[in-house]
């Protein structure tokens, strides 16, 4: 038995975000229907195409373990299949742009008439107020959020992380709304909207930086490097390159082969209670007791002379020597891993976190399996599903259409060119 077994989820998400939400669902057991429009489905479907022909990549990795049946929400027929849709899901998962669903005659009001114990859960860019009619894409998120004013070095420009924090950091806290939700309605018996706004998301995963912009009003922020190097702090929060953004000082540093490989760096952490143990180390055990040296707020204005005779060091040892090295020490270290080495990685793949999967377009590929592990809610990676490869069974299965009133549905257009083989 999985977590979510018997709850049922209709997905009308697109591009990542959304998603993102729905596939973590399905690992935890839900029957996820994604809804896509006739002969289109998914944007992603046809972006970023490595193998003509076939699903891409972008598609396939953010929709396993779903169904998909293609239907147009805009003609009455269509319109009649999602009312009976919303009549049989638990939760509503959407992220068109604002104000899409009403346009379609689906507005929470109707949607709630249809059926009182849904839950409506939505994507948007920006919650309430003087954003929220905008589109909103990931890097927009990232901006509009805080990360990209506080990514970066001082002297440059604002940087976008490659994590994507906007979609699939929005989708994991849209699916722990969700879940939310359900769990109250077992009290209630009353479904409810959930929103996670693409802007709040963000913004909750740069708490610290937050955390920061408020402690400026006390003084320097110690542990930036900027304030060892003298750099006068301004009004805001400033970007603090490769700083630990805690309280035990931390950078990443060069380590053998940097010159030809750009991944050849380890993450380093001063971490104060191992302070002798680095000291040792790198060869320097006068700063054990040296006055300057000897506590964490002394060397708060030495950290590049600090991290230079560190990284004197490191730069004698490949990054995982240096993780052979520290681990037993203590010391806080990681390597910079590149996802070639990351999709390599065997333990990974045995804890099921890279996984390979079989698509029948494009042949085996890999994927980022379920990151949650539930000792009693084991996850089995299924491939995404081809466009409405699951018309035919939801529309039987799910709906009762049987017989003539099957036919008239499939007859009407409304849910595009029935492939009766697709599933093969
Ligand atoms: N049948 C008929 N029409 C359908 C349909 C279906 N099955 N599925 C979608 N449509 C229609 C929508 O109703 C909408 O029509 P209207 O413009 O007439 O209302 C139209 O398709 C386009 O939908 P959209 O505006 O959501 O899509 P877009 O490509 O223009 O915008 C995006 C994409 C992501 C910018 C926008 O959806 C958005 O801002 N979403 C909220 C924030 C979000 O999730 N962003 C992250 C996206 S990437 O991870």
């Amino acid at each position: 038995m999985k977590a979510l077994e018997g709850v049922k989820i209709l997905d009308f998400t697109h591009v990542q975000s959304g998603p993102t939400c729905t596939q973590l669902l399905a690992w935890f057991g839900a029957d996820v229907i994604k809804v896509e429009r006739p002969g289109v489905g998914d944007a992603t479907r046809k972006q970023l195409v490595d193998v003509p022909g076939a699903d891409s990549l972008y598609f396939t990795m953010l929709n396993h373990n779903k169904r998909s049946i293609e239907l147009n929400s805009k003609n009455e027929t269509g319109k009649e299949v999602l009312t009976r849709l919303i009549q049989e899901c638990d939760v509503l998962v959407e992220n068109f742009a604002p104000g899409a669903l009403d346009r379609m005659g689906f507005s929470w009001e109707r949607i709630q008439e249809i059926n009182p114990r849904i839950i409506m859960a939505s994507v948007k860019g920006f919650g309430p107020g003087q954003y929220e009619d905008c589109k909103v894409y990931e890097n927009v998120a990232q901006c509009a959020g805080g990360a990209a004013s506080t990514t970066g070095f001082l002297d440059g420009p604002p940087v976008v992380t490659g994590a994507q924090i906007g979609d699939s950091g929005t989708g994991l806290h849209l699916a722990l709304g969700i879940v939310t939700a359900l769990f109250q309605r077992e009290k209630t018996g009353r479904g409810q909207k959930v929103l996670a706004a693409m802007q709040d998301g963000v913004l909750n995963l740069c708490r610290v930086k937050l955390r920061d912009q408020q402690r400026l009003a006390a003084g320097p922020l110690k542990e930036y490097s900027q304030f060892g190097e003298g750099v006068p702090f301004g009004e805001a929060t400033p970007r603090a390159g490769n700083d630990s953004g805690g309280g035990q000082p931390g950078r990443i540093l060069k380590c053998k082969g940097w010159e030809t490989d750009a991944n050849a760096y380890t993450y380093f952490i001063t971490q104060a209670a191992v302070w002798e143990a680095i000291c040792d180390v790198i060869g320097k055990p006068e700063w054990k007791t040296q006055e300057g040296y000897a506590t964490p707020p002394e060397r708060l204005d030495k950290l590049n002379e600090v991290f230079d005779a560190i990284e004197a060091w490191t730069m004698t040892k490949t990054k995982f020597e240096v993780m052979d090295i520290c681990n037993p020490l203590n010391i806080p270290v990681g390597p910079i891993l590149s996802m070639k080495e990351l999709a390599e990685d065997d333990g990974l793949r045995e804890t099921g976190t890279i996984v390979e999967v079989d698509h029948p377009e494009r042949g085996s590929y890999l994927s980022v399996g379920c990151p949650i592990k539930l000792s009693d809610s084991p996850v089995d990676v299924t491939r995404s599903p081809l466009l409405g490869e699951h018309t035919t069974e939801v529309l039987s299965e799910v709906l009762g259409y049987s017989g003539e009133d099957l036919d008239r549905v499939i007859g009407s257009g409304a849910v595009g060119e029935v492939k009766a083989d697709a599933a093969e």
